[in-house]
């Protein structure tokens, strides 16, 4: 049985950088990411996203101006665990991007990426991101490291995705 576990991931961007931060503990340490979590049994996914967008960078977003640009699923060779991880962005926010116990976050350009720092599927879906499209990726990783195999495409609406998903 495969047990599925949803996650959040938010980005914030502008005309030419976007906000990463270092994972300072935890699944992805040493990486650059996003911000994001697990959803929490009371709370919707979108509430789990500027939820965890503020604890971990100190950056406020209302829920109403999170976009949902991409769906990602991980898989691990060897486990039953599928990991659902709900892509959002979105150009307004509130706060100072501060360092916290969990994240230090900083801007980058777009022509900049620390890909070499990051998870390896990034590189594989952040163009779609970048170029405003929506996206679907899956991926199935051998440990932390390899991506054995994977499917990436565009999508024209996540309603639909999702919509057909059910
Ligand atoms: O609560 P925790 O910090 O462990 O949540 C994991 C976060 O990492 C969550 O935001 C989803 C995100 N994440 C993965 N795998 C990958 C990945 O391969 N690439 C990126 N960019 N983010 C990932 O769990």
């Amino acid at each position: 049985m495969v047990l599925k576990k949803v996650y959040t991931l938010v980005f914030i961007r502008n005309e030419s950088q976007i906000l990463l931060g270092f994972k300072k503990r935890g699944f992805g340490v040493n990486k650059w990411n996003g911000f994001g979590g697990k959803v929490e049994p009371n709370e919707t996914i979108i509430e789990a996203a500027a939820r965890e967008l503020r604890e971990e960078s100190c950056v406020s977003v209302a829920t109403s101006d999170l976009k949902n640009i991409g769906h990602l699923e991980f898989t691990f060779e060897g486990e039953q665990t599928l990991m659902d991880v709900r892509v959002f962005s979105t150009s307004i926010f509130k706060g100072k991007p501060t360092e916290t116990e969990e994240m230090r976050p900083k801007w980058f350009d777009y022509n900049n990426i620390p890909f070499d720092t990051m998870w390896p599927d990034d590189r594989i879906w952040f163009p779609y991101m970048l170029k405003d499209k929506l996206f679907y990726g899956r991926f199935h990783y051998q440990g932390l490291d390899t991506i054995l195999n994977y499917d990436i495409k565009e999508l024209d609406s996540m309603e639909e995705f999702y919509a057909k998903r059910k």
